[in-house]
C-alpha cells in the first residue's frame, strides 16, 4: 500500500513518530511519501501535492496545537482523493481528544497512542478484506446502510518493549541531507549537521502540564512506559547515521536522559566517548544532575543539557504542577554544568492556571539567579488528558478554541489571576532577558573562538 503522511510545522522538521511509522511500514514493503505543511505552503500547493501522491491511504499527525490545520488538511485531502480514500489520525492530539477527531468527517479513523503495530494490523485487514473495526488502539467510524455511523472505540494493546526490533526511524523520508546543511533541527550551539536520535520512549514522571501525565494514564495496566534501547543498538544507529550524513553533533530526544538506569548510563557514555565521540545535547530533570551523571555526560563531550525550570516558585511546582524539585537542586544543577564547560537551557512556561504576575517574575528571578546559556519560555498549553487541563476546564478558564500556540501570548487561557495584557506584558520582560542571554553567550562564544596573542 501507498500512504502518504501528512504533518504540520512552522519550519522544516522532522517528525520521529511518523518517521517510526514509515521505517515499518517500508520494512513489510509498504511505500510511504511524507508532506510536511511549512510556511511555505499554501492550501492550493497542498492540493495539487496531493492530487499527484497517488495515495491509497493518507495518515494525518497532529500535536494539539495543530489540530485546527491538520483537520483542514484531511478535508482537503478527502476533496481532492474523494470520500472513499482512508484517512487515519495520529499523534497526541489524537491519543488525548479521539472522540473530537473521530467525529471529524474527513477522518475515518483515529489511532490511540503508540501506532506502530495499530497501523500495520489496520493495513493487513484492509488488504484482506479483514476486519477494520475491531483493531486495538484504533478507533474506527462504520457506515451503516441506513447511512448511520457507529463509532467502534477500541481498547489500548500492551506497550511493546523491544524497541531495539524496531527499524531504525525513517529518515528518507525527508531530504534529511538539507535539513541538516540548514538549521532545520537544532536551535542550539551546532546549528547546523545536527542529528536527532532517541535511546528510549517514555518519562516515568507526572508533571501536572505536560503529555507525558497523560501517556502515562494512557497506559496504566498497559506496560511500563519508560523503554530504553541497549546500549548495542543505541551506538549501531549512530554510527549508521554517521556512515550515511554528515554529522557534527547528536542531539537525544528523550524526555530525561537521566531517569535511565545508572549501569546503563555508565556503559552508554562509556562506549559512546570511544566509539562515537561527537558532541551531544541532552534534555534531562535538574534534580537527576547527580555529580556523577554530569561526570559521566561531561566525559563523554555533551556540550549542552536542557532543563525545565518551568515556574520559579518551589511551593507553586510541587502544589499545581506535581513537579517536586527544589530551588536548591536547579541551582546546583546549573552551577556544576557551568563548572564542567556544559552549557545550560532553561526551559520555562509562563500562564499556567492559578499564576500571577508575580509568580511569572520569580521564574525571571530564579532564572536570572542560574544564568542560563539559552532561556526558553512559552506560553502555557493546556493538554487534554493532563491534570491542569481539568483544572482549566473545572474553572471555566479554557477558551471556546483553546489550542493555544505555545509562542503567541494572545492564546493563553482566560483566567483573573493572569489577564491576557499582563501576560504580554511578562513576555515583552521575557524576551528582554532572552535578548541579554543571548548576547552574554554570544560574548562568551566569541571569547572561546578568540585566536590566543602569542
Ligand atoms: C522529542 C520531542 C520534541 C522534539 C521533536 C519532536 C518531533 N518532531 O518528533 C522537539 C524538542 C523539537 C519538540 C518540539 C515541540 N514539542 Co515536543 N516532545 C517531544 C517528546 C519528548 C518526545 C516525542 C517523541 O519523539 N515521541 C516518540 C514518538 C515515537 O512518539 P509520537 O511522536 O507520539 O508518535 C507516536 C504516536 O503518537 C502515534 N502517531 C503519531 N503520529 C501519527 C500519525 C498516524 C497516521 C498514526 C496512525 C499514528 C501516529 O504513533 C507514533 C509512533 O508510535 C514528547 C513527550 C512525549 N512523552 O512523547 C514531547 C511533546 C510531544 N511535545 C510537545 C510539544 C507541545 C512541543 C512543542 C509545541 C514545544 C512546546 N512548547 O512544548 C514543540 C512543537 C514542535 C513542532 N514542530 O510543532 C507536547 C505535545 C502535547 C500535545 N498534546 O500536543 C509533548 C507531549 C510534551 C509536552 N510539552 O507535554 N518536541
Amino acid at each position: 500500500m501507498r500512504v502518504l503522511f501528512v504533518t504540520h510545522s512552522v519550519d522544516k522538521f522532522f517528525y520521529a513518530g511518523v518517521a517510526s511509522l514509515s521505517a515499518f511500514l517500508k520494512r513489510e514493503g509498504h511505500e510511504t511519501a511524507l508532506i510536511n505543511y511549512d510556511q511555505k505552503y499554501d492550501f492550493e500547493r497542498f492540493r495539487r501535492e496531493v492530487r499527484a501522491s497517488n495515495a491509497q491511504m493518507v495518515g494525518l499527525s497532529s500535536l494539539t496545537y495543530q489540530w485546527p490545520i491538520i483537520e483542514k488538511l484531511a478535508d482537503i485531502v478527502k476533496e481532492e482523493l474523494g470520500k472513499d480514500m482512508p484517512t487515519i489520525a495520529g499523534g497526541f492530539h489524537v491519543s488525548f481528544s479521539p472522540d473530537e477527531v473521530i467525529s471529524s468527517p474527513s477522518i475515518d479513523f483515529a489511532c490511540k497512542g503508540e501506532g506502530e503495530f495499530a497501523l500495520m494490523d489496520l493495513i493487513r485487514a484492509m488488504e484482506s478484506g479483514g476486519d477494520v473495526h475491531n483493531i486495538p488502539n484504533i478507533w474506527s467510524k462504520e457506515r451503516k446502510a441506513d447511512g448511520s455511523i457507529r463509532v467502534h472505540r477500541n481498547e489500548i494493546r500492551n506497550l511493546d518493549r523491544d524497541l531495539d526490533s524496531y527499524p531504525y526511524w525513517d529518515r528518507k523520508l525527508v531530504d534529511f541531507g538539507a535539513l541538516l546543511d540548514g538549521s532545520g533541527t537544532t536551535t542550539y550551539q551546532h546549528k547546523s549537521h545536527v542529528m536527532p536520535v532517541a535511546a528510549g520512549r517514555g518519562c516515568p514522571y507526572r508533571c501536572a502540564y505536560c503529555g507525558n501525565q497523560s501517556l502515562l494514564n494512557l497506559y496504566k495496566g498497559h506496560g511500563t512506559l519508560v523503554r530504553r534501547r541497549s546500549v548495542e543498538g543505541m551506538i549501531a544507529e549512530l554510527k549508521m547515521c554517521i556512515d550515511e550524513y554528515e554529522v557534527r553533533s547528536f542531539e537525544f530526544w528523550d524526555e530525561d536522559f537521566f531517569a535511565y538506569q545508572r549501569q546503563w548510563l555508565r556503559d552508554f557514555f562509556k562506549r559512546y566517548k570511544e566509539e562515537i565521540n561527537l558532541p551531544f545535547l541532552l534534555s534531562v530533570r535538574a534534580d537527576n544532575c547527580t555529580d556523577e551523571n554530569l561526570d559521566l555526560a561531561s566525559a563523554a563531550g555533551c556540550h549542552l543539557l536542557c532543563m525545565g525550570i518551568e515556574c520559579g516558585d518551589e511551593e507553586f511546582r510541587r502544589r499545581y504542577l506535581n513537579r517536586n524539585m527544589s530551588n536548591e537542586k536547579i541551582h546546583r544543577a546549573f552551577k556544576r554544568c557551568r563548572e564542567l564547560g556544559i552549557e545550560r537551557a532553561a526551559l520555562n512556561i509562563i500562564g499556567f492556571p492559578y499564576e500571577t504576575p508575580s509568580l511569572s517574575r520569580k521564574t525571571l528571578a530564579l532564572n536570572r539567579e542560574i544564568d542560563p546559556d539559552y532561556f526558553h519560555f512559552y506560553i502555557y498549553q493546556a493538554f487534554p488528558g493532563c491534570d491542569l487541563f481539568e483544572v482549566c476546564k473545572k474553572e471555566g478558564f479554557l477558551p471556546d478554541i483553546y489550542y493555544a500556540v505555545y509562542q503567541i501570548p494572545e492564546s493563553a487561557i482566560i483566567q483573573p489571576s493572569l489577564t491576557i495584557p499582563e501576560i504580554k506584558e511578562l513576555w515583552t520582560e521575557f524576551e528582554a532577558f532572552r535578548d541579554e542571554v543571548d548576547r552574554k553567550r554570544e560574548v562568551r562564544h566569541a571569547a572561546r573562538l578568540a585566536p590566543v596573542a602569542t
